[in-house]
C-alpha cells in the first residue's frame, strides 16, 4: 500500500482513452505495451494488435518492420514514417525520442526501447494536450547518459544512523531485518516512478559500507540481482557501493593495495562473477579515505591508483566506477586556523586530472563543503577538464529540513547547474567557453559523469515522509534529463500529475497554493537558518534544529568563527586559507574581494565585523535579524495557506498540516537562537526593536 505519487492511474487518462499502436521488440517495449494496455483497460481505449487499424497514438521503434517496409502497413504508420523521413536519416540517439503529431496521430519514435518508454511518459505528462492540433517533430534526448540516485541504505539497522543513513522516510525499500525485503513490489513501483522522471541508475546500499553490506559484492550478490530484475523493465541499472578494503574483508588477502597484483586480480575475478550474475550491472561507487572509510592512502597510493584498479576490473564489461571526491580530514585540529575543509577535494583531486581511466567517474559534491543550504559551486568542477565528472546533489534533506520542512530544492540545483565556472559575460552570453556546471556533468555529447543524487525515499506511505518532498525527487530526475528546465515549470508538471486527477482535472487553486508555498521555500529555509552562506550551526550528529556552536570546537572543519567583533570564515588569498585561489577567474577575484563577493556567500568567504554593510545597504547584524524574522513569517504564511488548501486527499492534507506545525515551531527556534546568539555576541540591538530572547 503506497501513495501513487506522480503516477496515479488517472494520469494515464488521455493515453488510455486512445487506440494505441506499439511497434517493436525488446524488454522495455514490452513495458510500454503493458503500461498502455493497463491504461486502456481503465480508460476505454485499446492496444492495437497490428498495424492495420487507425490509432490515435503510435509508439514505434525506428527499426520496427512496418516503418522499415512501407508497404507492410500503408495507412497506419504513415504519419510515423513521415516523421522519421523528416529526420533525414540521422539517429534519434540512445534513450532519445521524437515526438510529433500529424493528421490526427500522435507519434513517438525511438531508436531504442528506453526512448519509447521516456516518450510514453512524455505523452502522459502532456495529457490531452498531446492529442490536439499538429506538432512538428521535436527531438528529445537526455543531457547526460547517467542519471543516478544513491541510496544510503543499510541492510542491518546501524546503531547510530539507523536503516537509512540520513533517511527521513522510514525504513529502506530494499532491506529489512538484516536481509532483502521479501516483497519487492515497492521496488518495482519505485523504478516506474523513476523512469517517468528520467532516472536510469540506482545504487542500492550506503556509501559507508558496513560489515554486512560489504557482502553484497560476493555471497549476497543474489540480493542485488533480485533488485536488478525488478528495475530492469524500467530501464534502470543497479550499481553497488563497495568498500575499498573488499579484497581483505571478503577475499582474505593481507592487503588492499591497488597496485598489488593479487588485489587487482581479486577485483577482476570478483567483477567477472558480478557480471555473470547481473549482465547489465552498472558499476561500483566508492567512498575512500573519507570519514573513516579505508582507501589508497594507507598504501601510499593516489586516488587515481585506487579508482583505476576498480575501473580496470569493470572495463571489459562496460561498467563504471563512481569514485567520490568527498575526501577530507574529519579529525583536524580545530585550533589551527590554517586548515580548511573547503579546500580538501581540490587539494586532493585537481593534481590527478588526466590520470583517471575513461570508465572512472569522479563524483563531486556540488559544493566544497557538504550539502549546505547555500554553498558556492565546488572549484573541483572547473579544475579537471580531462576527467569525467559527475555532480552529486542531496535530494534527502539532511541540511534542508529533513523532510519535516517544506524545501523545494530545484531552484538551488538550477542555480548551481546554470553556474558558469569560468565566468559569464554581463549580457549572459557566457565567457570564452560559455560552459556551465550542467555542461561539465553532461560532458561532450552526453558522455560525462552526469548527475547523481542521494535519494530521499523510504518505506513511508508517501515515499518521502513529507508528501511535498516528492517534488524534489521528481525534479531531480527531470533536471538530470534536462538541466534547462525551469523549477516552476517542473513543479507544475508534478502538481498536475499528482493532484489534477483528484482535483477533478483542474488543480488551479491548489496550484497557486503550492507555488506560493514551494517556489521560494529554499530561500525561506535559508532565511531562518545559518546566515549568509556560513553553513552548519546545526545540532551535531543528527543535524536537525539549531545549535550555533554545536560544531565550533570539534575537529570536523565546519566553523563560523563568531566572536564579539564579527563572524565568517576568511578564505581569501590575502589573509585567509587561500581557498578563493582554487577558482579560475573571474570567480577567484570576485570571491576574494569584499566589494564583489555576493552577499549570500559573504560569510563563506570572509570574516567581517557585524557592522559590515551588505550590497543592499543593511549591516550584517541587521540582516541576520531581518531574515530570521522574515523567514518565520514566511513559514507561518505557508501554514496558513495550506490550512485552506484542498488537495482532494484528507490524509495527505493532515500529514502536511502536522509537518507545517513542526516547521513553524522549528523555524521559531532557529530564529530565536540565532538572533539571541548574535545579539549577545555583538551587543547590537535590532534596529526595529523586535523581541530577541
Ligand atoms: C554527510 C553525511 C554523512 C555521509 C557523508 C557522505 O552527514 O552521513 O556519510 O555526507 O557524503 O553529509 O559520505
Amino acid at each position: 500500500d503506497v501513495h501513487p505519487a506522480w503516477l496515479p492511474p488517472a494520469a494515464f487518462r488521455a493515453v488510455g482513452a486512445r487506440r494505441v499502436l506499439v511497434l517493436g521488440d525488446g524488454l522495455l517495449t514490452g513495458t510500454v505495451r503493458a503500461e498502455v494496455e493497463q491504461a486502456c483497460a481503465r480508460h476505454g481505449g485499446a492496444l492495437e494488435q497490428d498495424a492495420t487499424g487507425s490509432p490515435g497514438l503510435v509508439l514505434a521503434l525506428s527499426t520496427a518492420a512496418p516503418l522499415a517496409a512501407p508497404s507492410a502497413a500503408p495507412s497506419v504508420a504513415a504519419a510515423a514514417r513521415e516523421v522519421l523521413a523528416g529526420q533525414g536519416g540521422s539517429a534519434i540517439g540512445e534513450e532519445g525520442y521524437l515526438l510529433a503529431r500529424r493528421d490526427g496521430v500522435t507519434v513517438v519514435l525511438a531508436d531504442d526501447p528506453a526512448g519509447l518508454l521516456y516518450g510514453l511518459f512524455h505523452v502522459v505528462r502532456l495529457g490531452e494536450e498531446a492529442f490536439t492540433g499538429e506538432r512538428p517533430a521535436e527531438p528529445h534526448r537526455p543531457a547526460a547518459r547517467r542519471r543516478m540516485l544513491d541510496h544510503w541504505d543499510n541492510i542491518d539497522v546501524h546503531p547510530v544512523m539507523g536503516q537509512v543513513e540520513r533517511g527521513y522516510s522510514g525504513g529502506s525499500i530494499f532491506w529489512q531485518d538484516g536481509g532483502p525485503r521479501g516483497d519487492l513490489a515497492r521496488v518495482r513501483a519505485y523504478a516506474r516512478l523513476l523512469a517517468a522522471t528520467g532516472v536510469n541508475a540506482i545504487t542500492v546500499n550506503n556509501v559507508n559500507v558496513h560489515a554486512t553490506e560489504a557482502h553484497l559484492l560476493t555471497d549476497r550478490l543474489g540480493d542485488v540481482a533480485a533488485i536488478a530484475d525488478e528495475v530492469r523493465p524500467y530501464g534502470i541499472r543497479v550499481h553497488l557501493s563497495v568498500t575499498f578494503a573488499s579484497p581483505m574483508r571478503l577475499g582474505g588477502l593481507p592487503t588492499a593495495d591497488p597496485l598489488d597484483e593479487r588485489v587487482r586480480e581479486w577485483w577482476a575475478r570478483t567483477t567477472e562473477h558480478v557480471y555473470a550474475t547481473i549482465p547489465d550491472f552498472g558499476g561500483y561507487v566508492v567512498k575512500a579515505d573519507s570519514e573513516g572509510q579505508p582507501g589508497p592512502f594507507a598504501y601510499g597510493r593516489s586516488h587515481a591508483d585506487g579508482a583505476n584498479t576498480l575501473a580496470d576490473a569493470l572495463a571489459p564489461f562496460g561498467g563504471v566506477v563512481h569514485w567520490r571526491a568527498f575526501v577530507y580530514n574529519h579529525r583536524q585540529d580545530w585550533r589551527d586556523r590554517s586548515t580548511d575543509r573547503a579546500r580538501a577535494a581540490h587539494d586532493h583531486f585537481a593534481p590527478l586530472d588526466g590520470r583517471f581511466r575513461d570508465n572512472a567517474i569522479l563524483q563531486v559534491k556540488h559544493g566544497p563543503m557538504d550539502f549546505q543550504t547555500r554553498e558556492p559551486v565546488s572549484p573541483v568542477i572547473a579544475a579537471m577538464p580531462s576527467t569525467r565528472l559527475a555532480v552529486e546533489l542531496q535530494v534527502t534533506q539532511e541540511y534542508t529540513g529533513q523532510q519535516r520542512h517544506v524545501c523545494y530544492l530545484a531552484p538551488m540545483w538550477k542555480e548551481m547547474l546554470g553556474f558558469g565556472p569560468w565566468g559569464r559575460d554581463t549580457d549572459g552570453s557566457g565567457d570564452g567557453s560559455g560552459r556551465t556546471v550542467a555542461d561539465v556533468a553532461a560532458g561532450e555529447s552526453g558522455d560525462g559523469g552526469g548527475l547523481v543524487a542521494v535519494s530521499n525515499v523510504g518505506d513511508d506511505f508517501y515515499w518521502t515522509g513529507h508528501p511535498l518532498a516528492q517534488a524534489n525527487l521528481y525534479a531531480f530526475g527531470r533536471l538530470a534529463w534536462d538541466p534547462r528546465l525551469e523549477p516552476a515549470a517542473v513543479l507544475d508538471e508534478w502538481i498536475d500529475l499528482t493532484f489534477a486527477p483528484a482535483a477533478g482535472g483542474d488543480p488551479g487553486p491548489l496550484r497557486r497554493t503550492l507555488h506560493a508555498m514551494m517556489d521560494g521555500s529554499w530561500r525561506t529555509y535559508e532565511r531562518y537558518t545559518a546566515p549568509l552562506g556560513v553553513g552548519f550551526m546545526v545540532r551535531p550528529g543528527h543535524h536537525y534544529g539549531p545549535d550555533v556552536d554545536g560544531y565550533e570546537y570539534t575537529p570536523w572543519g565546519t566553523y563560523h568563527f563568531a566572536d564579539r567583533d564579527g563572524v565568517g570564515v576568511d578564505r581569501t588569498r590575502a589573509s585567509g586559507t587561500g581557498f578563493t585561489g582554487q577558482y579560475p577567474q573571474p570567480w577567484s577575484d570576485v570571491y576574494e574581494s569584499l566589494g564583489t563577493c555576493p552577499d549570500e556567500l559573504l560569510l563563506f568567504f570572509h570574516h567581517v565585523p557585524y557592522g559590515h554593510v551588505l550590497h543592499d545597504g543593511t549591516t550584517v547584524i541587521q540582516h541576520i535579524y531581518d531574515t530570521h524574522f522574515a523567514g518565520v513569517e514566511e513559514a507561518a504564511e505557508s501554514r496558513r495557506l495550506w490550512e485552506r488548501a484542498e488537495p482532494g486527499d484528507p490524509a495527505l492534507h493532515a500529514r502536511v498540516m502536522e509537518l507545517l506545525d513542526e516547521q513553524l515551531r522549528c523555524a521559531e527556534e532557529w530564529r530565536d537562537q540565532i538572533n539571541a546568539y548574535f545579539f549577545r555576541k555583538s551587543g547590537v540591538p535590532d534596529a526595529r526593536g523586535r523581541h530577541i530572547p
